[in-house]
C-alpha cells in the first residue's frame, strides 16, 4: 500500500519511486529468460512482433532494444509485473480499478543504447480520462550514466502538448518551442528491483546509454476501468479480459481536455523509437 505522503508526491510531481518491490530471486530469473530471448534473436533480421532491434543487430552481434509484449511471453513477466505490491499501488492512484494497456521491456545495452525523445505517454494513447499511469521495473540499477528516465516534476498538471510535426504525429515534443525549461528535467535512478509509477500526462525522456552497464526496465502501462480509448475499442471480451482489478463497465468517465489524436501515424511506424526517427530537433544524441 502507498503511504500518503508516496500519494501526494504523486498527485504533486506526477511519479514517484519505491524501493525494492521485487524479490532478487524473480530479477535473476527474469535476467536467464532475457539473455534467451537475446541469444534467440540472432536468428531474426529486423523488428518483428517479438523484438525492436538497435541500428547494427545482426547474427553476431545481436542487439535488441525492446522485447514487445513480455508479459504473453514468459511467465516470469507476468508474475513481475502484475505482482500484488505493484497492483496495490496502481489501484490506490487509480482509484477506478485497474486495466492493462501495454507491456514492453526496454533494453539499453551498455555502450549503445537507445535514447527516447521527450514526450507524454497520454499523446500515444488518449482515453476518455488521464487515469492512466506507467510502472517502470528495474530490471538492472539505473542510473543517469546508463540512461535512466528523466521526468519534468508537474509537467502532469499541463497541457497534453503536441507531439505531431508537418501534420504527422512523430511522438516526440519540441520542448524549445513548447519554452520547457530543460533545467527542471530530474533523473529517476533506480535500484534493480525497484519501480518508478509515472501519470500519463508526465513529461518522460531517456537518455541513451553509453556506459559500461546495461539497463533493463520492464514498463507496463495501466488504466482506470473507466478510461475508454478515444480510437475505440475493437473487441470488448478481449478489453475486458485485461481487467486485474475492478469490473468491466460500458459507461466510460470523460473529462475535458485538449488532446490530439496520434494521426496520421508516419511511415516508419512501429515502437516509440521507430515513430520518433521523424522528430526534429532531437536532444539526444542518437549514437
Ligand atoms: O526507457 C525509458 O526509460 C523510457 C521509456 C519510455 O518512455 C517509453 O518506452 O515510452
Amino acid at each position: 500500500m502507498l503511504t500518503v505522503n508516496q500519494k501526494t508526491t504523486y498527485l504533486e510531481q506526477g511519479f514517484l519511486s519505491l524501493e525494492g518491490v521485487i524479490p532478487v530471486q524473480d530479477i535473476a530469473e527474469a535476467h536467464r529468460v532475457i539473455d534467451d530471448f537475446v541469444e534467440r534473436s540472432r536468428n531474426v533480421q529486423s523488428h518483428n512482433e517479438v523484438y525492436d532491434m538497435e541500428p547494427g543487430h545482426s547474427a553476431i552481434e545481436p542487439r535488441v532494444r525492446r522485447i514487445k509484449t513480455p508479459l504473453s511471453l514468459h511467465s516470469i513477466f507476468s508474475k513481475i509485473a502484475l505482482s500484488d505490491c505493484i497492483l496495490d499501488a496502481a489501484e490506490a492512484l487509480l482509484g477506478n480499478g485497474v486495466r492493462l494497456h501495454g507491456n514492453k521491456l526496454n533494453m539499453k545495452s551498455a555502450g549503445f543504447g537507445s535514447p527516447i525523445e521527450w514526450h507524454q505517454d497520454f499523446a500515444f494513447y488518449p482515453h476518455s480520462n488521464d487515469d492512466l499511469l506507467a510502472i517502470g521495473i528495474a530490471l538492472d540499477d539505473s542510473f543517469l550514466e546508463n540512461g535512466c528516465t528523466l521526468m519534468i516534476p508537474g509537467s502532469h498538471r499541463g497541457l497534453v502538448l503536441d507531439h505531431h510535426q508537418e501534420g504527422v504525429f512523430v511522438g516526440g515534443v519540441d520542448m524549445g518551442k513548447q519554452r520547457i525549461d530543460l533545467s527542471q528535467a530530474v533523473p529517476v535512478p533506480l535500484k534493480a528491483g525497484s519501480i518508478s509509477i509515472h501519470h500519463c500526462r508526465t513529461l518522460h525522456a531517456a537518455t541513451p546509454n553509453r556506459s559500461a552497464q546495461r539497463r533493463r526496465i520492464l514498463f507496463i502501462e495501466l488504466a482506470a476501468v473507466d478510461a475508454f480509448p478515444l480510437r475505440g475499442v475493437s473487441d470488448i471480451a478481449q478489453f475486458d479480459s485485461l481487467i486485474l482489478r475492478g469490473e468491466p463497465t460500458r459507461s466510460y468517465r470523460s473529462k475535458a481536455m485538449d488532446i490530439r489524436i496520434p494521426l496520421p501515424m508516419p511511415e516508419s511506424q512501429g515502437s516509440i523509437y521507430e515513430i520518433q526517427t521523424q522528430f526534429r530537433p532531437r536532444v539526444f544524441d542518437e549514437g
